[in-house]
């Protein structure tokens, strides 16, 4: 299912944790074999039947506008065996502890684990924010073909404050399908792009992790985006 040895050599595995470091962003170009691409897409077709619309306003993350249809993690634990079989999976397991320099643990939190969201109608974005977690792997089943369609990842190198997104330090990256990225998600604010035209699709997977040593400091946003519409209203932004 995946590429994941990506790095040939020691060399090369050192360049990778190095540029991490640096950006908090590391991309990883055709991380998925076409077969994991084909059987990951089916399974978020699949699931995509019982996701749910969230058109709002993030209030903890600035009043940025979340318009995505999305999956939270323990319904995919529930509907689900490929997904949390590849979120476990020994050989990403051990790419990510070489990548990082430190050994990843799955998130406590069920619900933020695994996620799938769909970007799918004009204007579609996932707003600026950072996530309750230091890392997040971001698999592409589906995205829009050139940058200019949108459905760009923004993030701002070693910036923690969403208002860095808005300067000439902050990137964008343009991702195809089978493409993954890993992003220092604690400490890197990033948002994706609005898609531009109608017809367009973008849906990603994101696979949160943690060290035993970060202090966890959950906010109320994943519950806002991946909950049960009775979940609300939350103080959005207060610690469980
Ligand atoms: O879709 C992306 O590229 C980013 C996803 C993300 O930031 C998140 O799920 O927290
Ligand atoms: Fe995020």
């Amino acid at each position: 299912m995946l590429h994941a040895r990506p790095h040939e050599d020691d060399a090369e595995a050192d360049a990778a944790h190095d540029r991490f470091r640096t950006d908090g962003y590391l991309p990883l170009p055709g991380l998925l074999t076409p077969e994991g691409l084909e059987a990951l897409r089916e399974e978020a077709l699949r699931l995509e039947k019982i996701a749910r619309r969230r058109d709002f306003a993030m209030a903890c993350m600035d009043g940025s506008p979340r318009h995505m249809t999305t999956l939270g993690g323990e319904t995919i634990a529930r509907e689900s065996h490929l997904i949390p079989e590849l979120y476990a999976d020994a050989a990403l397991s051990h790419l990510l502890a070489t990548l990082t320099a430190e050994r990843v643990v799955a998130v406590p939190d069920l619900l933020e684990r695994h996620v799938l969201n769909i970007l799918h109608r004009e204007g579609d974005t996932h707003g600026a924010h950072t996530d309750d977690y230091p890392y997040a792997l971001v698999l592409f089943l589906e995205s829009p073909a050139t940058p200019s369609d949108g459905g760009l990842l923004e993030f701002a190198p070693r910036a923690a404050s969403l208002t860095a997104l808005n300067t000439a330090d902050s990137r964008a990256a343009h991702h195809h399908p089978g493409d993954a990225y890993l992003l220092r998600s604690d400490t890197t604010a990033h948002r994706v792009t609005p898609l531009t035209r109608p017809g367009l699709r973008r849906t990603v997977l994101n696979f949160a992790y943690t060290t035993t040593t970060t202090e966890i400091r959950t906010t109320r946003s994943a519950h806002a985006l991946y909950g049960d519409p009775g979940d609300l209203p939350l103080r959005c932004g207060s610690p469980r």
